[in-house]
């Protein structure tokens, strides 16, 4: 009888850490989004993306298309993402804060860039790494220079540091 009740409070006790776990888990992903960017003629709609960390992009309208980021403006040490061509529906997970820019090989010379904030917070150190990588850049310089930009417009710390 004692044997059983013992049982039976180990059992409750276990169940109890099972549905925390299972609440806890599916809170994450409830607040994690994903977002879209779709391939349209030789542009990204949209070609800038502000994102929350944790959130995803998905790459649609493949066809004829790839995407990969680009090395020298992504956050430092960011292994990036390469996907095949014309592979539909390419999902990239953003765990790290930071600005990262994307290419599509085929398209780089009509200027197919896009790029994907996540967070508007951007330190002014980091801001600036990107923005000398921006002006080194070769192929796609002034399309990249100009998204870069618009980027520019939507940090939050670099407005708040454009107006002291
Ligand atoms: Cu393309």
């Amino acid at each position: 009888m004692f044997s059983l009740k013992s049982n039976k409070t180990a059992y409750f006790v276990g169940l109890n850490v099972l549905i925390g776990v299972i609440l806890f888990t599916n809170t994450h992903y409830a607040f994690s989004k994903e977002y879209v960017v779709k391939a349209v003629g030789m542009k990204w709609k949209p070609e800038i993306l502000v994102i929350n960390k944790g959130d995803s992009v998905k790459f649609i309208g493949m066809m004829g298309h790839d995407t990969q980021s680009m090395v020298e403006l992504s956050p430092q040490g960011y292994a990036g993402w390469k996907s095949n061509m014309g592979e539909e529906g390419f999902t990239v997970n953003f765990d790290e804060k930071g600005v990262y820019f994307h290419k599509c090989n085929p398209h780089v010379n009509a200027g197919m860039f896009g790029a994907i904030l996540v967070s508007k917070d951007i330190p002014q150190d980091e801001f600036d790494r990107l923005s000398a990588n921006s002006k080194a850049l070769g192929i796609g310089g002034p399309a990249v220079r100009k998204i870069f930009k618009k980027v520019e417009s939507k940090i939050n710390n670099r407005i708040a540091a454009k107006v002291n």
